[in-house]
């Protein structure tokens, strides 16, 4: 399931050339959904969930192996959640800043279909733009999106129902052009709901394997000036990247994932002081470090 997943990210790299990733959330595990805000506005114990994807077999309802961000109005094995008619539920991203990113900057996310019927999981996308004045939007912030389609950010759609596989275990790849928002610091917000007439897609039952940022222009300046960085001890690296980690990033929580020039994502370990990346080629990579909360990208150059 997952070889997929990297063919699109590779077909992305090369249709879009030069992407640069500047952030990504594989929803793999609970910690995955650190920082986000989860709204079950009508109040039925259901709404977004991290958990592994929910597909029809043939016979009933049952859990894949991919962990996935997803919403079903359906249990497993069978029947729907109390109430599902009312569905109303919203999930906002934490921060994910974009003050580094510029040129095409392309939203990605990996949709999956929980039955051979939803034909369609379209789900509409809230984009709010952080400011001074209101630097964390809260839910009425993204309702006045929905609702008039107006105040601080723009509305976009995840609509991903012409190439859906037919293997319910798969993921297809939905692109959005974010553009506009490069150099500013974004929240994102989904919303899945029982809304019938308007536009707003009002499908259920949707799996969200990954959702990436890419932008094809990355600045070199490292973000938060002022604050303490973390830094690569010794650059270039013969065999052993070894990283001084910022401490507000969580040693036990922290991620490595290593992508090249291209954009694609070659390695992916835990935190540890001394990395062995003596098997890499030589030439330049981007790093990323990132505890769920806190994202850092740094350069290196493998001698
Ligand atoms: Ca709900
Ligand atoms: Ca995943």
């Amino acid at each position: 399931m997952k070889k997929i997943i990297l063919l699109s990210v590779l077909f992305l790299s090369q249709m879009i050339f030069a992407q640069f990733p500047v952030w990504i959330n594989s929803f793999d595990t609970p910690a995955d959904l650190q920082g986000w805000t989860f709204y079950d506005t009508n109040g039925n114990g259901n709404g977004w969930t991290q958990g592994q994807n929910i597909y029809h077999n043939g016979t009933s309802l049952a859990y894949g192996t991919s962990g996935v961000l997803r919403h079903s109005i359906n249990l497993v094995p069978t029947g729907n959640a109390t109430g599902f008619a009312g569905e109303n539920d919203w999930i906002v991203s934490p921060e994910i800043d974009l003050t580094n990113a510029g040129g095409t900057i392309t939203l990605a996310g990996y949709i999956g279909r929980q039955r051979s019927s939803h034909a369609s999981v379209s789900r509409d996308l809230y984009i709010f733009v952080s400011t001074f004045q209101k630097p964390v939007p809260g839910l009425a912030d993204f309702q006045q999106l929905a609702d008039a389609q107006s105040g601080n950010g723009a509305t976009y759609r995840f609509s991903a129902s012409n190439n859906l596989p037919s293997d319910l275990t798969q993921f297809a790849e939905s692109l959005v052009n974010i553009s506009a928002f490069a150099g500013k610091k974004i929240y994102i917000g989904l919303w899945s709901n029982r809304v019938s007439s308007g536009g707003a897609p009002n499908s259920q039952n949707i799996n969200i394997d990954e959702m990436a940022i890419y932008a094809s222009v990355l600045g070199t300046k490292e973000v938060k000036k002022g604050k303490a960085l973390s830094k690569i001890i010794e650059n270039p690296v013969s065999s052993s990247l070894q990283i001084k980690l910022d401490a507000a990033l969580r040693e036990n929580n922290t991620t490595i994932n290593i992508y090249n020039m291209g954009g694609q994502q070659i390695f992916k370990t835990k935190y540890s002081k001394n990395i062995n990346v003596s098997e890499f080629p030589a030439g330049t990579y981007i790093v990323e470090l990132s505890d769920a909360m806190i994202s850092e990208r740094l350069k290196f150059i493998k001698k």
